[in-house]
C-alpha cells in the first residue's frame, strides 16, 4: 500500500441521509413524504419495508454521535428532513422538528466533528407532491425558502451546505423511471424535474448567500465516468450520449451555465420542446459555488447498438467477479478519471468527494467480528485513486464514505448493506465492522493502511 501520507487538512468523514436512517416518521409532527407515501405502494419496495423505524436515529442520535467520535471522523454528512421542519412544505419553522438538528449540530460540534449539511436527500413533504413536486415550478421558490430558513437557523455553527444530493436520480429515477418516489414513468416528466432542481439549486444558493457571505455552498451530483467497449462509431457515440445524459446534462448547467449543445436534439427527440426553460434559467443555475461535491461508485463501459436512436446503451463491466452487491464493478480507476476530467474540463473552486463506498452483505461471526474485507479492499483502491488525483494536481479537499450506517437503501429496502458499521435491525444494535477500523487509522495516520 502506498506510505504517501494524505495532506494534514485533506477530510475524512462519513454521510447518511435522513429517510434512510431517521425513523420516526410520524414523530414530533413531521409530515409524511413523498418517500413515506411510496413506500406504501404494492411493490415499489424489494423487501416491502418502509423507513418508519430505519436506524432509529432520530432517538439514538447521541450514541451515534459517540460512535461517530470512536470512530475518529473528522465531518459528518447528513440530511435534514424538510417535512420534519416545514410539515405544510413553506411557511413557519416547526419548532419540535428544527430542535432534532440543532441538538444534534450542537452535539457534533461538542465532539469536534464538523456538520455537513445536505438540504434534500429525496424526502420532499407529500404536501408538495400533491401539487406536481418537481414538476411544478413553485417548488422551486419553496426550496430556496426552506435553504434560507434552515441557514438562519444553523448557518451560525454549520459551515457547509450542500444543496441537493444527485439530482439525476431525483429526476430519471423518481420521474422517468419510476423507480424511486414518486414513481412517475414518463420521459418529459424526467426532463422537466431535472430542470426544475438545478433551477432550485441556483436559487438555493443566492438564498444562502442572502443570509450569511461565511458559508461554504455547492450542490452533489451523481457521476459515472463512461468508457467505450471498443473503438467502434457505434460505441463511442453512445458513449458520448451516455455521458451527456448522464453528466453533462447537470456540470454544463450548473457550471458553466449552458446546455451540453449536442445532447439537446436528443432531449427535445425524447420530451418535445423545451419549453419549461424560461429565459434566464440558465444564469441562475450557474452560482459560483465553494465546491462541487461528487458521488461515485462505479464506471459504465458502453456498448451502443446499430439502428437504435435513443434507447439507453448497454453497460457492460469488464470483470464481472468484481462486482459488489449492487452489481457495480469496482473500479477505482473510473473514479481518478473522474476527478482529472472535472479539474481541467470544469475547475470547479474545490472537489470533495461527498459519497463513495461499496454494498456487501457481510455479517458478525461467531466472536461479534465483522470481516468486510471486501469493503476494505474497495476502500482501499479508491483511497489510492485519490491520490492519484491529487499527484496530478486535482484540487480534491475531502472524502465522505457511503455509508456510516447498514440503511434503507430505497427501492432496495434493508436488502443492500453499504455500511462500515452494522446494523442489527430488529434490536438497533450498532457494530463497527473490519472497514470502520481501517477507516479510523486511515484519518489517524492520514496513510492509506
Ligand atoms: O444510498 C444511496 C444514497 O442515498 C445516494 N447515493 C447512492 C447511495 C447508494 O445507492
Amino acid at each position: 500500500m502506498s506510505k504517501k501520507p494524505f495532506p494534514k487538512d485533506f477530510l475524512f468523514g462519513a454521510a447518511t441521509s435522513s429517510f434512510q436512517i431517521e425513523g420516526a416518521t410520524d414523530v414530533d409532527g413531521r409530515s409524511p413524504s413523498i418517500w413515506d407515501q411510496f413506500c406504501q405502494e404494492e411493490g415499489t419496495i424489494a423487501d416491502g419495508s418502509d423507513g418508519r423505524r430505519a436506524c432509529e436515529h432520530y432517538f439514538r442520535f447521541r450514541d451515534d454521535v459517540a460512535l461517530m467520535k470512536n470512530l475518529g471522523l473528522e465531518a459528518y454528512r447528513f440530511s435534514i428532513a424538510w417535512p420534519r421542519v416545514l410539515p405544510e412544505g413553506f411557511g413557519k419553522v416547526h419548532e419540535k422538528g428544527m430542535a432534532f438538528y440543532e441538538q444534534l449540530v450542537d452535539e457534533l460540534l461538542e465532539k469536534n466533528i464538523e456538520p455537513w449539511v445536505t438540504l434534500y436527500h429525496w424526502d420532499l413533504p407529500a404536501c408538495l407532491g400533491h401539487q406536481g413536486g418537481w414538476l411544478h415550478r413553485d417548488t422551486t421558490r419553496h426550496f430556496a425558502d426552506y435553504a434560507q430558513k434552515m441557514v438562519e437557523r444553523l448557518g451560525d455553527r454549520v459551515k457547509h451546505w450542500i444543496t441537493h444530493n444527485e439530482p439525476w436520480c431525483v429526476a430519471m429515477l423518481g420521474y422517468r423511471r419510476g423507480e424511486h418516489a414518486p414513481g412517475m414513468k414518463d420521459p418529459r416528466s424526467g426532463w422537466i424535474a431535472a430542470h426544475h432542481v438545478l433551477l432550485s439549486h441556483g436559487m438555493a444558493m443566492q438564498a444562502i448567500r442572502s443570509v450569511r457571505s461565511d458559508i461554504k455552498a455547492g450542490i452533489t451530483l451523481n457521476l459515472t465516468p463512461a468508457y467505450p467497449a471498443s473503438d467502434s462509431a457505434v460505441d463511442r457515440e453512445a458513449t458520448r450520449a451516455f455521458d451527456g445524459s448522464f453528466n453533462r446534462w447537470y456540470l454544463d448547467q450548473v457550471l458553466k451555465g449552458c446546455l451540453p449543445i449536442d445532447m439537446v436534439p436528443e432531449v427535445e427527440a425524447e420530451c418535445g420542446a423545451l419549453d419549461f426553460m424560461r429565459n434566464g434559467d440558465l444564469d441562475l443555475m450557474k452560482q459560483d459555488m465553494d465546491f462541487l461535491g461528487i458521488n461515485y461508485y462505479s464506471r459504465a463501459i458502453i456498448r451502443g447498438e446499430e439502428n437504435a436512436p435513443g434507447q439507453m446503451p448497454r453497460r457492460l463491466t469488464q470483470d464481472p467477479t468484481d462486482l459488489t452487491d449492487m452489481d457495480w464493478e469496482v473500479s477505482p480507476e473510473g473514479l481518478r478519471d473522474l476527478l482529472v476530467r472535472l479539474q481541467m474540463e470544469y475547475q470547479p473552486r474545490s472537489l470533495y468527494i461527498t459519497e463513495n463506498g461499496a454494498a456487501y452483505d457481510d455479517a458478525p461471526d461467531a466472536q461479534g467480528r465483522i470481516r468486510d474485507e471486501r469493503r476494505v479492499r474497495y476502500l482501499q483502491k479508491h483511497a489510492r485513486a485519490m491520490q492519484e488525483a491529487l499527484d496530478q494536481g486535482v484540487n480534491l479537499k475531502g472524502y465522505f464514505l457511503w455509508s456510516l450506517f447498514d440503511n434503507f437503501e430505497w427501492a432496495y429496502g434493508y436488502q443492500k448493506r453499504f455500511g462500515m458499521v452494522w446494523v442489527n435491525y430488529e434490536t438497533q444494535e450498532r457494530l463497527p465492522k473490519d472497514s470502520a477500523l481501517w477507516y479510523r487509522d486511515l484519518i489517524q495516520t492520514r496513510v492509506i493502511p
